[in-house]
């Protein structure tokens, strides 16, 4: 076990050691003979425990990761084309992209009924380009998205927990002018806020947008749909790194969902580009700003709904803050820092907090590339009742390396059952074949069943995960089902057919293996032509692949579904359109001519 560091770290020292380049921990090195992941080893034909949802970061994508094998069994397509799913290539997903073909996913959360997971959807926040989206659990695709208007950085992602998720909640991790349209002084940052957005969970439409003048970066809600949650590390409003770390302090912001909706049914509020915008900044009754050291960073509530716990980040501390006491905050019967009622040493560069449903929590600390463990009650006790060499420091573990999210089992839901911790690391420096100079991140697995955490397995993931959420497979899989998306497409094909209206070509086609349902179209070059492919076959997990040689054009058309994809026919000349995917022992002739006739 290492010892605490002190708790005033200079400005310097920190920026420093936040730095990738400064590697914590030394490697492990020895193997014991016999692992500790043979007890949890998932056998060839068996089944993983969890689900675990990973968002993919810069690759726009959303993982789905089995635990504990580690096993990845999907990639949903979110802000990234993938001919694998057709995702960006075809009409109908072309129109939720907007035109913008990347994005940053960081936080994957699912809908909740009653404080635990639904099974319904997955929400996915997209920090480039400012969009939330929706993902149907029962078929794993994105079926909507919302951009989010006056913000930038849309970073911290959390659904309404309790009753049902009625809304997602996202923040501006940048603070931006409100209206930035190159109007105002834009040189003059203390013009600019941030905004904690409401959007309805089912229309996936933005209600409402609380303004505040500092930044808003990890989100969460509480387990009774009453309050919502943000760090803010700029509580200095500076636009340059120097200026965001001015101040000792930074806060905590809590939204009051009581009162926030009776500024809405009040019409207490200003609308700008058709959004209403509440007035959130300090003293307006619908925030309550509580001091916390220094740029905290995530968020997170305990499974019993008591405690938001804050990690430091820049401070070797966590806070606690006592969620039954925030309506005294919001009544002014006593001040926002009183809420804080433990702000244990815990180690350095404290980023995420998860839980094991027994009264611990789970931090991970970048700088020292630990996970700690860490009993909550006893760090309340130890703040009222200090004693001299005592912590609520349980247990140290060494990971590999550089730890930023860490993710116990279904830790963020009222379920949470205290059996794995997931430690997504960003440096594996030399724990695989090396593959550099960058080398693959590490996501490595824990046993939190007993006292001690046990380290039982690395996995290697590709650039770059941030977080992940690890679901009990019972909610998933009554919800995956096979045929449903037959009759969801309006233009679903049941016989193929070509139809001209002036240069515009519509081809209608089938797809049963091994043969589309025509073995040739002719068009003229210049036409308009859009394919309409469904998927006919009767297997419920076979899909057909559509691309046509030299045109750019690759979609998959998964079980039962029917993907639309519009083009020029701009090259005459004979093209062959080809299923891309392995279907049937006749794959290879599963083909037809595409016939461009020249202009004349
Ligand atoms: S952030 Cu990435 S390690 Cu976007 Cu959740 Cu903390
Ligand atoms: Cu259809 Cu290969
Ligand atoms: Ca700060």
């Amino acid at each position: 076990m290492s010892s605490l560091r002190p708790l005033t770290i200079s400005i310097a020292a920190a920026a420093m050691s936040l730095s990738l380049a400064c590697g914590g921990a030394t490697p492990d090195g020895g193997q014991e003979a016999e692992s500790p992941y043979a007890a949890h080893e998932v056998a060839p034909g068996e089944y993983d425990d969890y689900y675990g949802f990973s968002s993919g970061g810069h690759s726009g994508e959303v993982r789905i990761v089995g635990i504990p094998s580690m096993r990845v069994l999907k990639r949903i397509p979110v802000w990234n084309i993938d001919p694998g799913s057709g995702w960006g290539i075809t009409n109908e997903s072309k129109a939720m992209m907007g035109g913008k073909w990347v994005g940053d996913t960081h936080h994957v959360q699912g809908s909740y009924v009653d404080g635990t997971y639904d099974g319904k959807w997955l929400f996915v926040n997209d920090k480039a380009n400012n969009r939330l989206a929706r993902i149907r659990i029962d078929i794993f695709e994105v079926d909507a998205t919302v951009e989010i208007p006056h913000t930038q950085g849309t970073h911290g992602v959390f659904p309404q927990r309790a009753p049902t998720t009625e809304w997602v909640i996202l923040n501006s991790e940048f603070r931006t002018p409100l209206v930035n349209d190159g109007s105002g002084d834009m040189l003059d940052a203390s013009t600019y806020g941030g905004v904690h957005t409401i959007v309805d969970a089912e229309r996936m439409e933005v209600v409402a947008q609380v303004q505040t003048e500092v930044n808003l970066d990890l989100a969460a809600t509480d387990y009774s749909g009453r309050y919502s949650f943000a760090t803010s590390y700029n509580s200095e409003g500076g636009a340059t790194i120097s200026e965001m770390l001015a101040s000792d302090l930074d806060y905590l912001v809590v939204f009051s969902w009581d009162n926030i909706k009776a500024a809405l049914a009040n019409n207490d509020y200003r609308t700008v580009d058709g959004v209403p915008i509440l007035d959130g900044t300090e003293g307006t009754g619908l925030t309550a700003y509580i001091p916390v050291p220094k740029n905290p960073h995530g968020v997170n509530v305990s499974p019993d709904g008591n405690y938001a716990v804050v990690s430091g980040k820049v401070s070797p501390t966590a806070s606690v803050i006592d969620i039954t006491m925030l309506d005294d905050v919001f009544a002014g019967n006593i001040e926002p820092r009183d809420a804080v009622v433990a702000e244990p040493e815990i180690g350095l560069g404290p980023l995420h907090t998860t839980f094991d449903g027994r009264g611990n929590a789970y931090t991970s600390l970048f700088i020292d590339s630990q996970e700690v463990k860490w009993n909550i009650q006893r760090a309340i006790d130890l703040q009222a009742n200090p004693q001299e060499g005592e912590t609520a420091v349980v247990d140290r573990l060494d990971i590999h390396y550089q730890v930023g999210h860490t993710m116990a089992s279904m830790a963020e839901t009222n379920e949470a059952d205290g059996r794995y911790l997931i430690s997504l690391n960003k440096i594996s420096k030399d724990r695989f074949l090396n593959v550099g100079p960058l080398k693959p991140e590490n996501d490595q697995l824990i046993d939190i069943s007993g006292e001690s955490m046990v380290l039982l397995k690395d996995e290697s993931a590709y650039i770059e995960p941030h977080d992940i959420i690890l679901v009990r497979r019972d909610i998933i899989e009554p919800h995956v089902v096979d045929r449903v998306r037959l009759e969801e497409h309006p233009e679903a094909v049941t016989q193929s057919s070509i139809t001209r209206d002036g240069n515009r070509v519509t081809v209608r086609l089938t797809a049963t293996a091994p043969v589309f349902g025509l073995q040739e179209v002719e068009v003229n070059e210049g036409d308009e032509v859009t394919f309409i492919v469904t998927n006919t076959d009767e297997i419920p997990d076979l899909a057909h692949g559509f691309a046509i040689s030299n045109y750019n054009i690759q979609m998959v058309v998964g079980p039962f579904q029917t993907k639309s994809v519009t083009f020029t026919a701009d090259k005459p000349g004979v093209y062959w359109i080809y299923c891309t995917n392995f279907c049937h022992a006749l794959h290879l002739e599963m083909r037809l001519r595409f016939i461009v006739r020249p202009r004349s």
